[in-house]
């Protein structure tokens, strides 16, 4: 019998959409049993906490009551589950891709840091800067890559950068990054049109 996996998930959620998208492109979204639970960095969220106790989603909690996080564990999981090649086995695609998973990840988790450090009422000016800088090279390199990119299979390194650029449209549309990175904004334009980067665009609720 196919074990039922429960989400704790978010459709504002970056890495609870990285999930998703590797769930849509595996087959597994009807596997999925989606619980949607508010994690908010100032207020853990006891409920969630029994399953995680650092209070973040993704989490996946398996039918026997073992749980899985984060968006990196969980990605991997569903692939082996799948049988998938979004995380490549050997060689340089194996590297590829984990470093363009670190690097989408980490390009997320400064853009977290800086929505939250922009949202207090006295945002620390030296703190709004660095996060702006580091976004500025963030984006600069990844358009220098955004050929490697377009040749490389598609990956879990496709879907944490597809998915903090997605974030960037969702929470910081006014920043305007395509014009600072064209060739990335192309990239970017065909890989939205995957189905399963389609069927799980962010949205406020
Ligand atoms: N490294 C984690 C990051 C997950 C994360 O920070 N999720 C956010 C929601 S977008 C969260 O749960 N924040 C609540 C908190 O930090 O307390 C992952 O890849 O899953």
């Amino acid at each position: 019998m196919t074990q039922q996996l429960t989400l704790h998930w978010s459709p504002r959620s970056p890495y609870v959409r990285k999930v998703m998208v590797c769930a849509h492109e595996l087959g597994l979204v009807d596997r999925l049993h989606k619980v949607r639970s508010v994690a908010a960095m100032l207020k853990p969220n006891a409920a969630l906490m029994q399953d995680n106790p650092l209070s973040k989603i993704p989490t996946l909690v398996r039918e026997d009551g073992s749980t899985l996080f984060d968006s990196v564990v969980i990605c991997e999981y569903l692939n082996d589950l799948a049988g998938g090649s979004l995380f490549p086995a050997s060689g340089e695609a194996k590297w590829q891709a984990l470093r363009w998973h670190a690097f989408g990840d980490g390009f997320l988790d400064a853009l977290i840091l800086w929505r939250n450090e922009r949202e207090r009422e006295q945002p620390l000016p030296a703190l709004m800067e660095a996060f702006e800088t580091k976004v500025a090279a963030t984006l600069a390199r990844l358009d220098e890559e955004a050929a490697a990119l377009e040749k490389a299979p598609f990956t879990i390194g496709t879907v944490a950068i597809a998915c903090a650029l997605g974030y960037m449209d969702f929470r910081f549309e006014a920043y305007g990054w395509r014009e600072r990175a064209p060739r990335l904004a192309r990239w970017h334009a065909v890989v939205s049109e995957r189905p399963s980067m389609q069927a799980t665009v962010a949205v406020d609720g």
